[in-house]
């Protein structure tokens, strides 16, 4: 197992480099480029840039995320073609730098979605939140609802130049359900997966957050079957999964430990996001801090069923709260993730001494 911190750049990240090698146990920077549009090239020199500063500070980049799949790949249109083209040469320039896996999700127009970044706990300390009941109404409104608990930050996806747009986007999905956005995902892996086997790239696609549909948008990565059907359309481990078990929990019909038990066993489950959600009924939840007593999730079982089924992969916290005045990018400060890490290596190191 090697642990890792998403950072996102030194232009955008408030973290420095210097304070996640001080977190005991963290090798790996979960890093990314993201001024390039889905779609476009990311250029060697780019990436060679951002590997050298990461490994100045001692650490390594090994996982991407994300690298994202543009609209027209997901949708099927004519210049999809051209974007696999660029998509698998910033694999071949990913891999040149010594990355092993992509992290990537494949859910139309939006990326993760809350309705409150700034909900407060009993303790004081501030996490996301999701509201099936602020869900409602029309995407403008619903928009312009989140943006305005978004405390200044921008969730992914929601871009304002993406989202000044929105109506033509949505028209643009108008005929795509379920079978045809499985479709072109389908297409997007059989194209890309020669060029991953070639250059031992990992693709790792992250579930739907959360794992249902919203505003009538299809979701095809929900829960263990929707996993088996992308499994199938190309079986190889490069073709795998980021099992983030706050997302695949936020549907409490999912059983974490026997997602991460059956893929990581099959070993099509490269990299794990480790967080905590806490069900509050009809569907609503909360992020919460790692420890399984403040949430709906029992952690020892999610590393006891890593590791049971043979993980060797990457792990990283995902969201982490605010807390002691941290007034950080939501879900991505620095401290709650700290500690999230310290309670991840805790368990891991108990529940390997205790099978000895
Ligand atoms: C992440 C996702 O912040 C998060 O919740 O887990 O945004 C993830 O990076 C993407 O969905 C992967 O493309
Ligand atoms: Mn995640």
């Amino acid at each position: 197992m090697q642990m890792g911190f998403r950072w996102y750049g030194s232009d955008n990240d408030s973290i420095p480099l210097e304070y996640i090698r001080q977190i005991p146990g963290v090798s790996q920077v979960v890093g990314a480029i993201f001024d390039i549009p889905a779609g476009e090239l990311w250029p060697l020199e780019r990436i060679q840039a951002l590997v050298a500063e990461i490994e100045a500070a001692g650490l390594g980049m090994d996982v991407v995320e994300s690298v994202n799949i543009s609209d027209a790949i997901k949708i099927g249109l004519p210049e999809r073609d051209r974007h696999i083209e660029n998509y698998i040469a910033t694999i071949e320039n990913l891999s040149k730098c010594g990355v092993k896996v992509i992290c990537y999700n494949f859910m139309p127009i939006f990326d993760w979605i809350r309705t409150d970044m700034r909900y407060q706990l009993e303790d004081g300390s501030y996490c996301l939140a999701f509201d099936s009941k602020l869900v409602e109404g029309s995407v403008e409104e619903v928009l312009k609802r989140v943006e305005d608990n978004s405390n200044g930050y921008l969730l992914p996806g929601w871009e304002p130049e993406r989202l000044a747009d929105i109506k033509s986007l949505f028209e643009a999905y108008s005929d795509v359900d379920e079978k045809k956005l499985t479709d072109n995902f389908r297409y997007f892996i059989q194209a890309i997966m020669p060029a991953c086997e070639k250059f031992d790239v990992r693709m790792a696609v992250h579930p739907d957050d959360p794992p249902r549909s919203l505003f009538g948008l299809p979701r095809i990565v929900k829960n263990a079957e929707d996993l088996r059907v992308i499994e199938a359309f190309y079986d190889s481990p490069y073709n795998g999964f980021t099992l983030c078990t706050g997302s695949l929990a936020e549907n409490p019909e999912n059983d974490v430990p026997a997602i991460i038990r059956e893929f990581v066993g099959r070993d099509k489950a490269p990299f794990i996001h480790a967080r905590n959600i806490l069900h509050t009924g009809n569907g609503n939840f909360h992020e919460s801090a790692h420890l399984s007593s403040y949430g709906s999730l029992d952690m020892y079982e999610v590393i006891r069923a890593a590791q049971e089924s043979g993980f060797d992969g990457y792990i990283r916290p995902d969201h982490g709260r605010d807390i002691w005045g941290e007034q950080g990018r939501p879900g991505y400060g620095l401290y709650d993730r700290g500690l999230g890490i310290a309670y991840l290596n805790g368990l891991w190191e108990a529940v390997s001494k205790g099978s000895k």
